[in-house]
């Protein structure tokens, strides 16, 4: 029979791609233009790989699973086998096509939560167990054919995987995500990030503020948002005084969650660069924040949000509540968790938010 690689060097690959899939796989989250593509390539190519060398390792310890020969210091190894196969096999389902919804889970959410779980029990495992790895356990001319082999025998199969799911016609973007729903107004799923809920809003209680690092604030409220098609802003520093602002825009964008489905559509509304304009940024100026009624935030740099748009439209439909009536954030080439919804303020800033990090997960909560 033929010999596979040399255990130890089995079991440092594991280690360097498991660290590779959980860095590619939160990159993924981040992943909005094609030009990061790359990410989920490598992910999905990495994740197939480790397969086989998964496949290797259970073959190797298949004799010490059995019943009577479990010892208690094994069970982090046993988790770890169970959240590893599970991880691969929900990714694997996913990219192959098949994506159900799990209550208010998507398979894909579920698959990543677990890759992410599976970090605990394999530190506790690799603590006590760890052998320290030797260059030459790589440099054997056998190992590394033998581990070039499982390389192309992983991108292979990606390949193969792709092409079904064009059979299967459940094609995804470079991210992973399907389609649905694209170009009908308001028929595309609505999802919140963590627990964001808000009532309705009220169009009377509600206004829109742009402030911060500005020559002057402003203020507008839902009617003049929407009137005629048109903006009128109120510069609310320079004493009332109404200025005429055509700003409506338009633009094709999609919306990719990365519970992993996206959507499409013809986005209306105000431009951040129009709003910007009346408010005027200071020279020190570097950041655009915007705040969900929820708390819920996000900032673009300054120059990217002057290509962004304040939505009140989707595809000829004036926004849903669950869609953030009266107004979303429309970042194109972001993830979806970064278009604010229930936009409640514009805030110019000279610095980063790193705060907004922890108000994605918190906000909502009482
Ligand atoms: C270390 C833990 C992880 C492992 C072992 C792993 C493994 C895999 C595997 C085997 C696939 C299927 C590839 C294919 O069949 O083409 C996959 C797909 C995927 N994974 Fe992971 N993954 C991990 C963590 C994550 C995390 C943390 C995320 C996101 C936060 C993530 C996001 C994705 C996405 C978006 C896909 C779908 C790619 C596609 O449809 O082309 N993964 N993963
Ligand atoms: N205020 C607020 N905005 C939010 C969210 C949220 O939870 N709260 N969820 C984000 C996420 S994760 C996505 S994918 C999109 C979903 O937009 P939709 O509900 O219109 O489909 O909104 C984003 N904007
Ligand atoms: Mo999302």
């Amino acid at each position: 029979m033929v010999s596979g690689p040399p255990p130890r060097t089995v079991d440092w690959a594991i280690l360097v791609v498991l660290v590779l899939q959980a860095a590619t796989g939160v990159g993924t989250l981040f992943a909005g233009t094609p030009d990061s593509a790359w990410l989920i390539v490598l992910h999905a190519i990495g994740g197939l790989v480790l397969v086989g060398l998964i496949g290797m390792k259970l073959w190797r310890v298949r004799n010490r699973l059995r019943p009577g020969r479990f010892r208690r210091e094994m069970v982090p190894a046993v988790l770890a086998a169970v959240v590893v196969l599970a991880t691969m096999g929900t990714g694997i389902a996913w990219a192959s096509g098949w994506r159900p919804w799990v209550g208010l889970w998507t398979l894909l959410t579920i698959h990543a939560v677990l890759g992410l779980l599976l970090l605990f029990p394999v530190l506790v495992h690799l603590s006590l167990r760890i052998h320290r790895p030797r260059v030459v356990d790589f440099a054997e001319r056998r190992t590394a054919l033998q581990f070039a082999a499982l390389a192309g025998v992983g991108t292979i199969a990606w390949g193969l995987q792709r092409q079904l799911t064009r059979l299967l016609e459940a094609p995804s973007r470079f991210t992973g995500s399907y389609q649905t729903r694209s170009f009908e107004g308001n028929a595309f799923p609505s999802t919140s990030w963590v627990a964001d809920d808000p009532e309705p809003i009220d169009p009377g209680d509600w206004e829109l503020i742009v402030d911060g690092a500005v020559e002057h604030d402003v203020a507008i409220s839902e009617s003049n948002l929407t009137a005629n098609g048109e903006t009128e802003v109120d510069l609310t520093t320079d004493g009332g005084a109404e200025a005429a602002l055509r700003s409506n825009a338009e633009i094709d964008a999609v919306l990719d969650c990365t519970s992993g489905w996206f959507s499409e559509q013809r986005w209306q509304g105000v431009s951040v660069a129009s709003l910007l304009d009346a408010a005027t940024p200071t020279d020190e100026a570097r950041w655009v924040a915007f705040h969900s009624v929820t708390g819920y935030r996000w900032s673009l740099p300054i120059d990217e949000a002057a290509d962004a748009l304040l939505a009140t439209h989707v595809t000829g439909e004036r926004l849903s509540h669950d869609h953030g009536y009266p107004l979303r954030l429309v970042a194109p080439g972001r993830r979806g968790f970064q278009w604010v919804k229930w936009v409640e303020r514009v805030e110019v800033r000279t610095a980063a938010d790193y705060g907004q990090w922890i108000a994605i997960f918190t906000s909502g909560f009482e």
